[in-house]
């Protein structure tokens, strides 16, 4: 057998060090713990109306595309250097085939404002070391060591300013895989005589003074990947900044709870609504910086559905692109975020400047609010065209089509708001239409039955509704596919117990014949148990079948396992209640309880 050698661990010891913290399962509590530092930015109010950003990686990462010594990696491009431990001294070289004579600072502000886009973050310096700026610090930067010779975030400051866009920098403030002292490049160096104190010195803190004076005002300081710093230090660094621009918000990334706004996990939404200041960001495709053989472009429908996903809990969507060596934006990211764009056009009202909604996802879509409306995000039509708002208590006055304000008939039953639906395409990608309202309603409640409708193809009860008895918990899994291109998925973990239960409220509209399925996914240990689900009194048992093991590096697959064919004899609330069959070991882990007609 080949001996198994602990260098060849180190690279992914080392994204687990560095991802660890959003490995770690949320509960539900630090879910509702949403702001970052505590207290709330003087200048926080255009960050929290501005709902849509674009985030650019761009490095020399780019002008690899993905590739070194003929080799293709896959996952997050900009870490190639990392990925393939490419020595300094041959990183460095890339820098002088590095000529990105395409780019040009008007052609992506303009793109940007095309796509809707209120603030713009780019990579002034990303782990690889590599200052995309006119650095005095470094002589690693795009004008000393390129040919290009020039500075493009000063026209790229200058374009977004002139279209009315935040500008930011986000900043690699402790990965410096090009610097001795830098964290984390212990391909070259050797970790243990790291001066992280000395990096920070030299060249994190100028660094970033430079760009805090030399790019006029900037919107954000984007900070990402903190360590070696204790929180006094942390502290000492923010007020150091803060003196030279004390307007712009610094991302949570800064570490130590001392950011002023908080960013999730990569590619992550939290389920439930947020109060606060926050961002959900997301790759375009599946990596941040430019791979020119990655093509799994999020559609224009999709960025739509996910910006208003983001929106309907409180948050802000920056999107990512990765422009190539040359200096393009990738022609699937410009044409998706024109067609966004579009979209945002005739819809922005119910997504800037608004607030989380008030009504919790229902199988139609997705709601937003601002005062004495509701936006609802229709995304899928019910069949009959009768749209229910539930657990709704203002008083609606009128509700009408956000495009072309045609007014629609409703009608009020108790906490119940049905509206009768005009005809529209059903795939398209996103229809809004408003409720208005007087009175004083009711925040966002977790405990208002989840819609079940044989107006809907399937309906998704998820985990997130679950009621947990014995010892159960909602969890957010973090997993990844390829490399660094993290996912998350919240489920119910830890039933194990005969004692455990997860117990869901729903609500069928219709009576009728529906087929339940648990979407989950099973370990081998746990596979070939036995569980059981009860809805209301009547009981059906199952098997679980194995999907994979829970690896953090690996996609986490699910399956839709049909457990009850059922009668919902009549319109109204029923619980459905899972428990396992056995003691000791996990049944599964459930993603949701799927409730399909059955036609
Ligand atoms: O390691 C980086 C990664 O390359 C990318 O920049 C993302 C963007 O949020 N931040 C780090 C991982 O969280």
């Amino acid at each position: 057998m080949k001996k198994l050698n602990f260098k060849s661990f180190l690279p992914v010891l080392a994204l687990f060090l560095l991802f660890k913290d959003s490995l770690k399962a949320q509960t539900m509590d630090e879910m509702w713990d949403t702001r970052s530092s505590g207290k709330e930015h003087p200048n926080i109010q255009w960050f929290k109306d501005a709902k849509f950003g674009l985030f650019i990686h761009w490095g020399l990462y780019a002008k690899l595309a993905g590739e070194w010594k003929g080799k293709r990696y896959y996952g997050s491009g900009e870490w190639i250097m990392n990925q393939a431990r490419i020595p300094v001294a041959e990183y460095k070289a890339v820098a002088q085939t590095f000529n990105p004579v395409k780019f040009n600072a008007d052609e992506w502000a303009q793109l940007a404002s095309d796509a809707g886009i209120k603030y713009m973050v780019i990579t002034a310096k990303h782990h690889e070391g590599f200052a995309m700026y006119n650095s005095k610090v470094s002589d690693f930067n795009i004008v000393a060591a390129t040919p290009y010779k020039k500075d493009p975030m000063k026209a790229l400051a200058a374009a977004t300013t002139k279209r009315g866009i935040q500008f930011g920098f986000y900043y690699s403030q402790f990965q410096d895989w090009y610097e001795p002292n830098g964290g984390r490049n212990t391909w070259d160096f050797e970790e243990g005589k790291k001066d992280y104190e000395k990096y920070y010195k030299e060249k994190a803190v100028p660094q970033l003074k430079e760009l805090m004076t030399n790019y006029g005002p900037l919107g954000i300081v984007w900070f990402d990947t903190p360590g070696g710093m204790t929180k006094e230090q942390t502290q000492a660094f923010v007020d150091d900044l803060r003196k030279l621009q004390p307007k712009s918000l610094f991302s949570s990334r800064v570490g130590q709870g001392l950011g002023d706004y908080k960013d999730f996990g990569d590619s992550e939404v939290p389920s439930t609504p947020i109060k606060g200041a926050w961002e959900s960001i997301y790759t375009h495709n599946d990596s941040w910086g430019y791979i020119k053989h990655d093509m799994n472009f999020k559609t224009p429908a999709e960025i739509i559905r996910l910006l208003a996903n983001v929106a309907s809990k409180g948050g802000n969507l920056m999107l990512n692109v990765g422009p190539d060596g040359e200096g393009r934006i990738p022609e699937y990211s410009a044409k998706f975020l024109r067609e966004t764009g579009k979209w945002l056009d005739k819809n922005g009202e119910s997504i800037y400047g608004s607030t989380y909604g008030l009504v919790p996802a229902q199988p139609w879509g997705v709601s937003t609010s601002k005062p004495g409306k509701q936006y609802l995000h229709v995304v899928n039509r019910p069949e009959n065209g009768r749209l229910l708002v539930p657990g709704f208590n203002g008083t609606v006055s009128k509700v009408y089509s956000l495009i072309g304000k045609e007014a629609l008939e409703f009608k009020t039953e108790g906490n119940d708001v049905w509206i009768t639906l005009p005809e529209f395409e059903s795939g398209s990608a996103n229809t809004v239409f408003v409720m208005e309202y007087s009175g004083k309603v009711s925040d966002y409640d977790l405990n208002v039955p989840v819609t079940v409708s044989s107006q809907f193809k399937e309906n998704n009860v998820e985990a997130v509704f679950a009621k947990l008895k014995g010892n159960p918990k909602i969890q957010s899994l973090t997993y990844s596919h390829y490399y660094g291109d993290w996912k998350h998925t919240v489920c119910v973990t830890d039933l194990k117990d005969t004692t455990d239960e997860a117990v869901f409220n729903i609500r069928v509209t219709e009576p009728g014949d529906y087929k339940v399925a648990l979407e989950y996914s099973c370990s081998p240990e746990s596979a070939r148990q036995e569980g059981r689900l009860k809805i209301n009194d009547q009981e059906f048992l199952f098997r679980t079948l194995r999907t994979s093991e829970f690896d953090k590096k690996a996609p986490l697959p699910f399956i839709r396992h049909v457990i009850a064919t059922t009668t919902f004899s009549k319109a109204g609330e029923y619980t459905l209640q899972i428990t396992p069959l056995q003691n000791g070991k996990e049944l599964f882990r459930l993603k949701a309880i799927v409730v399909e007609p059955a036609r």
